[in-house]
């Protein structure tokens, strides 16, 4: 979405990561997706590439921020709460984990946390989108459509219109459909 947003026309290689490609691994040996490659750079962090794209061009400013709040979201979001992600989106895989207890931990933790800011400010860091909602919207999302008419029975109004905004939007749209699988 900030690629999108900055402007920067990329080649969109989907892969499957049961098969990863040679290339990709040789770019990036850690195989992990996104990666950009730019030339010489090769930037395997999502957060990297967020940045890398407003150095470039950033319209709306989404990276004027208060940088240590959003990085305070930003270690709840990728320590924690994708771990309960994770525990919710695979059940399978953490038996003895109950999904409910995963979802009021999330709930604490994150969601109704993001609800109560976002009741008194349209975004994350005030009345101006950042950078920030949209890094963290993706997980939001993943873990609404988990079990959306449980998501939808929770009392967190305001995340979900935050949610919604972003699902509706423009730049969603713009970037998110199937792709076909890329082979070298
Ligand atoms: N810190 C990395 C995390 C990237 C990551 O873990 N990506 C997952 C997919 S969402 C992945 O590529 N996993 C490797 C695999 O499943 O083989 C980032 O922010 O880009």
């Amino acid at each position: 979405m900030t690629l999108k947003y900055a402007g920067i026309m990329v080649e969109h290689r989907e892969i499957e990561l049961r098969n990863k490609p040679q290339s990709m691994l040789r770019a990036s040996p850690i195989g992990t997706v996104p990666v950009l490659i730019a030339g010489n750079l090769i930037l395997n962090q999502s957060l990297e590439i967020i940045r890398w794209a407003l150095q470039k061009s950033d319209p709306e400013n989404w990276g004027e921020i208060d940088e240590d709040a959003a990085q305070i979201w930003i270690e709840k979001n990728d320590g924690p709460f994708k771990i309960l992600l994770d525990q919710y989106k695979y059940p399978n895989r953490h038996l003895h984990m109950n999904q409910e207890n995963v979802l009021d931990a999330a709930i604490t933790l994150m969601l109704k946390p993001m609800d109560d800011v976002l009741e008194s400010s349209q975004y994350l860091l005030g009345h101006k989108q950042s950078w920030l909602d949209v890094a963290i919207f993706p997980f939001i999302r993943q873990f609404s459509m988990v079990n959306s008419e449980r998501f939808d029975q929770l009392p967190l109004p305001a995340l979900k219109n935050w949610l919604a905004q972003y699902l509706q939007s423009e730049l969603f749209n713009a970037i998110m459909f199937k792709h076909p699988t890329w082979t070298e």
